[in-house]
């Protein structure tokens, strides 16, 4: 389910406000390394249970504050016609700077079938998805505008391949400078 500017301005805003102040305290964005040695080009932070690749830590960190489930739960109504409980315990904020890139991935590390609440902020992303198979299978693009609310649910939350990504007219607005993004999502630890 994908709700282009789904959030207003000043939403917007908040959120935004918001992220820069998650990332002024003691937790602040880092780019993850990946086993294998790479440093990913993205920054991230997350609210909740801590991720780390590929596994999600009992450790303590920024706390997800309950307005945030508040939005996800108002996200997935807005997607699906009712909330249905959505409870996430985890939020991962990723701050993508200009030249900043996610590959195609699957997130297989939460155990819910719960909805993906994912919502982007800043510059306009192209979205590249792929299906629940794998590589080889079809794949499509979906432009997602500032306040853009993408929702998936199914088997295991609907979590298809993905990755996003910046269109090159990006340097024509000049003022903005990298993109947002949120997921929140239900583990399903206990
Ligand atoms: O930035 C996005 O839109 C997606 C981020 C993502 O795929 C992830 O955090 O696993």
């Amino acid at each position: 389910m994908h709700v282009p500017a789904w959030l207003p301005f000043p939403r917007q805003r908040e959120l935004v406000d918001a992220c820069r102040e998650w990332g002024r305290g003691p937790f602040p964005y880092r780019r993850t390394v990946l086993p294998g040695g790479g440093v990913m080009s993205v920054r991230s932070l997350c609210l909740g249970r801590q991720w780390v690749p590929y596994r999600y830590l009992d450790a303590v960190g920024l706390a997800l504050p309950e307005w945030l489930v508040s939005l996800g739960r108002e996200a997935v109504a807005e997607a699906y016609g009712e909330h249905g409980g959505f409870t996430p315990d985890t939020a991962l904020v990723n701050f993508y700077a200009p030249e900043a890139r996610m590959g195609m991935h699957q997130d297989r590390e939460e155990r819910s079938g719960a909805p993906v609440v994912s919502l982007s902020l800043g510059d306009r992303c192209v979205f590249r998805f792929g299906n629940a198979e794998g590589r080889g299978g079809p794949t499509g693009t979906s432009s997602w505008p500032p306040g853009t609310c993408s929702s998936s649910a199914g088997p295991r939350g609907g979590r298809t391949t993905g990755a996003p990504g910046v269109p090159r007219d990006r340097r024509a607005r000049p003022r903005v400078e990298g993109r947002l993004n949120i997921t929140l999502r239900e583990t399903g630890i206990p």
